[in-house]
């Protein structure tokens, strides 16, 4: 049986474990990212190992989250990242340089390497045929210092594309048509890989979007083949010598498959409040969906090609007057090509907001909308008041929609404008190179810069014999990190301040969970299916940690928020019996017993619900790295050690 592109990667990256799916591998990290929300925390574990070189042939600090400067705090965050990564050899990347995703895609990512990044959207850059996977910030951190990543084997999804998108219809369409079919659940424990002749239609910059929102599916990751159109991105952005290709054998296995005409794929859009809640934009039109807000940018589509099909779109016309239109191109070098060809011309003309290139009002960032309003997205995540609006709703559509949008003054499908667009791309993208600071030998005695907003992180304790505690909260299903630690301009400045952060957490889904947990001094957290959906944040999980949550028992987990659990030393357990759930309510006290004991060769624990004298069992199926973790109370105890169990090559 032949091999799929993503098995390639992993055994040619294989430092120990076998390629069987549900156990745990260790692959060998080439490159690294981090951007600034999460990076702060990566780089305080970075010094608290005292790492003194990284291990990867590349790693990057961007700052492109935190870039609203209304207090010194982000200021600050960017200084202590700057000076820290520097010192270690990472390159930075300045604010203002552009989106981590799509920088690094421009500038750095190779076909055939592995990539870790403390970003949920790292995947972006499997359109260019690497292994990039979205991790939490110690995975990242230590990543960077041993240049190693453990990781549960997925199995292998194939989407098989057939045909060619239309002029007005973009990756993003397609994405969200997997979605459609998928569900946000749909990819866990899987890596997405794409196949099948239409991938020759597709750009790298339409499978860059395409991988991009692989992460709305839960997926370990997403790739696409390393081809000709591969090498043609190369050789425009001035690196043809990175170019390596890669496809699947023909007989490569695939433990599921779909198929996906894009002959006959239309708009797309994801109705509030979901990414997959998904349907085509030709079914909203007889609603007559009146917007308020357009919003084009962000990891998914901010792309050279995406700014020139809104361009084309907004030439000669006036944005509707009740209609904000606000555009972040993705990068400096679009920003910089944008200016040189006068698309911007066309864009300030139309009446449009132009904004820095950085995630912006993709994270909450700034053009929160208005009460009430209806934003349309060329975004990936529509989850409710991750915009910073009140009651306001998010639409995700292509920018291709978005700008037709803003135009129309409602939800209109690009497609049925009168207009021909043919995108013609430069021979060269060139680069813009003065937002990098490249490490040199002058940055290695430099001092860390600490601002008074930098706090020391909570760290695990030792696991203990005895778990008990009362349920704090009981969620339903898909809560999302957003909604464990919610994200937005004025949250924003506190990602390296743990104890500010607890007073917001949960705010999304109860007013008092911080007082809850200090009446009962911690306890634990009942969570439906799929739970820690969404950002790789993990904070998500050093939050609960600092208010005493021991233990979160859930119906499933999302993937980056259960290893973000385990490397803080919470124990994620699984309800052996779904209709258990039901037997629970907040408040109730629970006790697990012989936790250490099941720690060492069980995965079976026995949960007294005392308050109902009942109880019931709840499962923790992990490797005996994670076994190790959790007995020391963190990935952090662990990873000092400075012992991985297995004999490095
Ligand atoms: C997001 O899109 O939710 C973020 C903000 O980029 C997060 C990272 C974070 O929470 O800082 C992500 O996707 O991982
Ligand atoms: Fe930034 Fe939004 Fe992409 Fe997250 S999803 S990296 S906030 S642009």
């Amino acid at each position: 049986m032949g091999k799929s592109i993503a098995y390639k990667i992993l055994e040619k990256h294989l430092l120990h474990g076998e390629l069987i799916p549900g156990k745990e591998i260790a692959i060998k990290i080439d490159q690294t990212l981090t951007q600034d929300s999460t990076g702060t925390m990566v780089y305080l574990q970075l010094e608290a190992m005292n790492v003194d070189e990284i291990k990867t042939d590349l790693s990057v600090a961007y700052i492109d989250h935190n870039t609203l400067q209304s207090g010194f705090e982000n200021a600050d965050d960017h200084a202590f990242i700057q000076s820290s990564a520097l010192r270690h050899g990472v390159v930075y990347s300045k604010p203002g340089g552009g989106i981590c995703h799509q920088v690094h895609l421009e500038r750095f990512a190779k076909p055939c390497t592995t990539l870790i990044g403390s970003d949920s959207h790292t995947p972006t850059c499997g359109g260019i045929g690497a292994i990039a996977i979205g991790a939490g910030g110690l995975d990242v951190a230590i990543g960077m210092a041993q240049g190693i990543y453990f990781l549960t084997t997925p199995k292998v999804f194939k989407v098989e594309l057939t045909g060619k998108l239309s002029s007005f219809v973009n990756g993003k369409d397609v994405i969200l048509k997997v979605l459609q079919e998928l569900t946000v659940k749909g990819g866990v424990g899987y890596i997405m890989e794409y196949g099948g002749e239409g991938v020759k239609n597709l750009s790298v910059t339409d499978r860059a979007t395409i991988c991009n929102m692989g992460a709305e599916l839960g997926a370990t990751t997403s790739i696409f083949p390393s081809d000709e159109n591969t090498r043609d991105y190369l050789r425009r952005h001035d690196r043809e010598d990175d170019y390596v290709e890669i496809y699947a054998d023909e007989d490569a296995h695939y433990d599921e498959v779909i198929h996906i005409n894009m002959d006959t794929l239309k708009p797309m859009t994801a109705l509030p409040f979901s990414p997959d809640n998904v349907v085509s934009v030709q079914d909203t039109l007889k609603d007559k969906v009146k917007v308020d807000q357009v919003v084009i940018g962000s990891c998914t589509n901010s792309s050279y090609s995406d700014m020139m099909k809104v361009a084309a779109i907004l030439k000669g016309k006036r944005v509707h007057p009740d209609v904000s239109l606000a555009i972040a191109p993705g990068s400096s070098n679009i920003l910089r090509l944008l200016s040189e060809n006068g698309a911007l011309t066309t864009l300030i003309a139309s009446g449009a907001r132009i904004l820095e290139s950085a995630c912006g009002p993709c994270i909450g960032m700034g053009q929160a909308p208005r009460s009430g309003a209806v934003s349309l997205r060329s975004f990936n995540r529509n989850f409710l008041g991750r915009d910073g609006g009140k009651d306001s709703k998010v639409y995700l559509v292509s920018p291709e929609t978005a700008a037709a949008s803003a135009v129309a003054g409602y939800l209109v499908d690009p497609e049925d404008l009168d207009l021909k667009f043919v995108f013609e791309e430069p021979e060269s993208y060139g680069k813009v190179d003065h937002y990098f600071i490249f490490p040199d030998e002058t940055h290695r005695s430099q001092d860390v810069q600490m601002g008074p907003n930098i706090k020391p992180f909570p760290v695990g304790k030792p696991a203990q014999e005895v778990v008990s505690g009362a349920v704090l909260l009981k969620t339903k299903d898909n809560v999302t990190t957003d909604d464990i630690v919610p994200s937005n301009a004025k949250m924003l400045p506190y990602r390296s301040n743990i104890p500010h952060l607890a007073n917001f957490t949960f705010k999304t889904l109860v007013e008092d969970f911080k007082e809850r947990a200090e009446k009962y001094e911690g306890g634990i957290i009942i969570g439906g299916d799929n739970y820690g959906q969404g950002s790789s944040r993990e904070h998500a999980a050093l939050v609960p940690l600092y208010l005493g949550v021991k233990a979160v028992i859930a119906k499933s987990f999302a993937r980056i928020h259960r290893s973000n659990l385990i490397n803080s030393g919470i124990l994620p357990l699984v309800f052996k019996d779904l209709s258990d759930y039901d037997t629970v309510d907040e408040f109730d006290e629970l006790v697990i017993e012989g936790v250490l004991n099941t720690l060492n060769e069980g995965t079976q624990y026995t949960v007294y619900n005392k308050t109902k004298d009942t109880s019931f069992i709840a499962e923790l199926d992990i490797s005996s790295r994670e076994r190790d973790v959790l007995k020391l109370g963190g990935y952090l105890n662990f990873a000092s050690k400075g012992d991985f169990g297995f004999e490095r090559a």
